[in-house]
C-alpha cells in the first residue's frame, strides 16, 4: 500500500508533502467519511481525560510514523509551535484563501492538520489546483457576520464576542460560517458535531 492509502485506512488524509531541510514533511488531516466516527469510538473519546483528539492523533499518527520510518510532529506541540502553516504553503497543495485560512482542494476551508511525519523520502502525491482561482463569487469573503477574517488578520475578539451572543449559536454549533460558505468545504462531508467540538475548545461555555 502507498502512504496515502495507509493514512486513509486510519481515517487520515495525506493532504500535502513539503521539503524541510534535507528531509520531507507529510501533513495529515482528518479523512471524511469515517474520521469523526473512528474518533468517537476510540478509547480516548471515552476516557474523559483532557484533550482526547490530540491524544488520539498522537497514538494513531505515532504508529504511522513508526510504520513509515519517520518521526511525528503535532500542531499543538508548543509554544514555539511547529510551522504547519509554512509547511502547508510550501507544499504547493494547500493555499492561503482570501480570508486568511488555508484551503485544500479536497477539504476547502475545513482543512486542518492532526499531525505531520518527518521523513527521509517524499511520498508522491498528484498535482492539485488552487480552488480559489476558479471560484467566481468567493462566498467565504462575505460569510462572517462580524467581518473578523481578512487575508492578513483574524480579529479573535470580534469572533469571541459574537460567539458569546445568541447570534453566534450558528457558528458555535455548525462551525465557522466562513469555513462553511466555501463550496469545496460543502463537498467534504464534515459533520457539524466535529465542528461544534472544535468551536467549544476555542470558545468554552
Ligand atoms: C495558536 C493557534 C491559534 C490561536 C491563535 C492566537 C493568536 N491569533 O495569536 C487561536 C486559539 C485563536 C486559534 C484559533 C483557531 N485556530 Co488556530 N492555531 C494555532 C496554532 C496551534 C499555532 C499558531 C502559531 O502561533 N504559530 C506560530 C506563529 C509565529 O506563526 P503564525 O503563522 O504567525 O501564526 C498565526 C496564525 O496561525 C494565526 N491563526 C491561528 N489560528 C488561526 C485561525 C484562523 C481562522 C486564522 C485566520 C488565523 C489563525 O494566529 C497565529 C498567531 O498570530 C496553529 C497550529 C500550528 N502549529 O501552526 C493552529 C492553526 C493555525 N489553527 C487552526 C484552526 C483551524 C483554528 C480554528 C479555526 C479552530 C476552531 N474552530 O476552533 C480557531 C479559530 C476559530 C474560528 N473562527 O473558527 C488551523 C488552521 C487551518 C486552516 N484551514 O487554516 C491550524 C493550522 C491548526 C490545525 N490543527 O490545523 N488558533
Ligand atoms: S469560497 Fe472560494 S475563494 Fe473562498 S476559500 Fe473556498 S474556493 Fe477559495
Ligand atoms: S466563527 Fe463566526 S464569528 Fe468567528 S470568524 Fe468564523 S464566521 Fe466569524
Amino acid at each position: 500500500m502507498d502512504h496515502a492509502a495507509e493514512a486513509r485506512a486510519v481515517y487520515l488524509d495525506l493532504l500535502a508533502v513539503a521539503p524541510e531541510g534535507e528531509r520531507f514533511v507529510a501533513l495529515l488531516g482528518p479523512h471524511e467519511p469515517g474520521f469523526w466516527e473512528a474518533f468517537q469510538n476510540s478509547p480516548e473519546a471515552a476516557d474523559r481525560a483532557p484533550d482526547p483528539m490530540d491524544r488520539w492523533s498522537k497514538r494513531v499518527i505515532g504508529a504511522l510514523a513508526t510504520q513509515w520510518g519517520g518521526s511525528a510532529v503535532f500542531p499543538s506541540d508548543g509554544p514555539p509551535y511547529p510551522p504547519f502553516i509554512r509547511w502547508a504553503l510550501g507544499s504547493g497543495q494547500v493555499w492561503q484563501s482570501p480570508v486568511g485560512l488555508l484551503v485544500h482542494p479536497r477539504q476547502g476551508l475545513w482543512t486542518s492538520f492532526r499531525g505531520a511525519i518527518l521523513l527521509d523520502h517524499a511520498p508522491l502525491l498528484p498535482e492539485l489546483a488552487n480552488p480559489c482561482l476558479s471560484c467566481g463569487d468567493q462566498p467565504c469573503l462575505n460569510a462572517c457576520p462580524v467581518n473578523a477574517l481578512s487575508a492578513t488578520s483574524y480579529d479573535t475578539d470580534a469572533c469571541h464576542e459574537l460567539l458569546s451572543t445568541e447570534n453566534g449559536a450558528d457558528c458555535l454549533n455548525m462551525g465557522c460560517a466562513a469555513r462553511r460558505a466555501c463550496p469545496v468545504s460543502t463537498s467534504y462531508g464534515r459533520k457539524a458535531d466535529q465542528s461544534h467540538f472544535h468551536m467549544r475548545a476555542f470558545h468554552p461555555a
